[in-house]
């Protein structure tokens, strides 16, 4: 059996990966939760909140996204791009609520560079002189955007791979895994902190969960965040059929990832407001130490905040 003992490892085989998976679930978690302690302070959960920044009429045909405009049967509303004065008083909001991190998505397919983009190098501007951590999800992007938001102090990009290289084809055709590792290579360079992860319950196997870690596990370093996504699935989408996840998958999920990215920061993501709070705390007590906090994720509702303050008095 593979050690994970809490060393960063950046040489991980799907093997090494899946056979952590399949551990008996006490030991996984058991195990899972000695390389959280010995890593961070296990009474720790950032809060990050989440707000759609432009929703609606992407390009693109993620297979499980309400955004694509190649799903028309999705009932949404496409969105211009928001002003950056609404978003800063959103910003301000979600820090008085206690949001330590406020992340942006924008469905694009990529940057492009114009009075939008410039709008958005404000709204990071500004949300780090709120002294709150910014993120943005904006797709692909050059070089030169990349540079823009790292000197606008953009303390993270989110750029998910989605699921295993194997899989990745079964849900996006209209751009490759070759692209996101382009992208994700491209903001790296530019110091600015990876939030890379996926999502479960698409219909793909254990082994294809185990390869997307093993991807992620091989990066130098490690992504600083990992969201862990449970499929939403929505009505319109080719996934709008998808059984539910077992919420036990995703403690299985939590944990590995933790075993194989020791002290990066792992998000219980999409897919928390169909889990009960004692699953919830499940996957804290295996490793996660980030929610998205607020009612909304990016278009479908989340864990309220009623409930989550609920959650973090019983924990605390
Ligand atoms: N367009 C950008 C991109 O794809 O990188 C940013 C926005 S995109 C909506 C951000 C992430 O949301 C996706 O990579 C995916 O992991 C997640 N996501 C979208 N729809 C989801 C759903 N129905 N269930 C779970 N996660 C979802
Ligand atoms: C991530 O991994 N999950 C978030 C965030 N990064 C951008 C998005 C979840 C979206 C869930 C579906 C929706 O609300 O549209
Ligand atoms: Fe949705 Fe992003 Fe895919 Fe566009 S690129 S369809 S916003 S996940």
């Amino acid at each position: 059996m593979t050690a994970a003992d809490g060393t960063i490892r950046h040489d991980w085989t799907v093997d090494q990966i899946a056979d952590l998976h399949d551990l008996p679930l006490l030991e996984l978690v058991g195990r899972a939760n000695s390389v959280h302690r010995q890593n961070h302070d296990p009474n720790n959960v950032q809060k990050a909140s989440l707000l759609s920044i432009k929703t609606g009429g992407c390009p693109e045909n993620c297979a499980y996204c309400p955004q694509s405009a190649h799903h028309r049967e999705v009932n949404l509303t496409r969105d211009k791009l928001m002003d950056p004065t609404k978003v800063l008083a959103i910003a301000k909001t979600a820090k008085a609520a206690g949001a330590e991190r406020f992340c942006m998505g924008a469905a694009w397919r990529q940057v492009r560079d114009g009075e939008e983009f410039d709008a958005v190098i404000e709204m990071v501007e500004g949300v780090r002189a709120l002294d709150m951590e910014a993120c943005v999800t904006l797709g692909m992007l050059k070089p030169h955007h990349a540079e823009r938001l790292a000197a606008a102090g953009l303390t993270a990009y989110n750029h998910n791979l989605d699921s295993s290289p194997e899989f990745y084809g079964e849900i996006i055709t209209t751009r490759t895994y070759e692209d996101r590792l382009d992208t994700l290579s491209i903001v790296r360079s530019f110091g600015i902190d990876l939030c890379c992860g996926g999502i479960i319950g698409m219909g793909e196997s254990t082994r294809d969960r185990a390869s997307m870690l093993q991807v992620l596990g091989s990066m130098s370093p490690h992504p600083e965040s990992v969201p862990i996504n449970a499929l939403v699935p929505i009505k319109g989408t080719p996934l709008a059929d998808r059984p539910p996840v077992d919420p036990i998958e995703i403690v299985r999920m939590v944990a590995t990832t933790r075993l194989v990215m020791p002290s990066s920061t792992v998000r219980l993501s999409a897919g928390r407001s169909s889990m009960s709070r004692e699953a919830q705390v499940l996957c804290l007590v295996a490793g996660a130490n980030s929610v998205f906090y607020g009612d909304t994720l990016l278009t479908t509702p989340n864990a309220g905040i009623g409930e989550d303050a609920e959650l973090f008095s019983m924990i605390a």
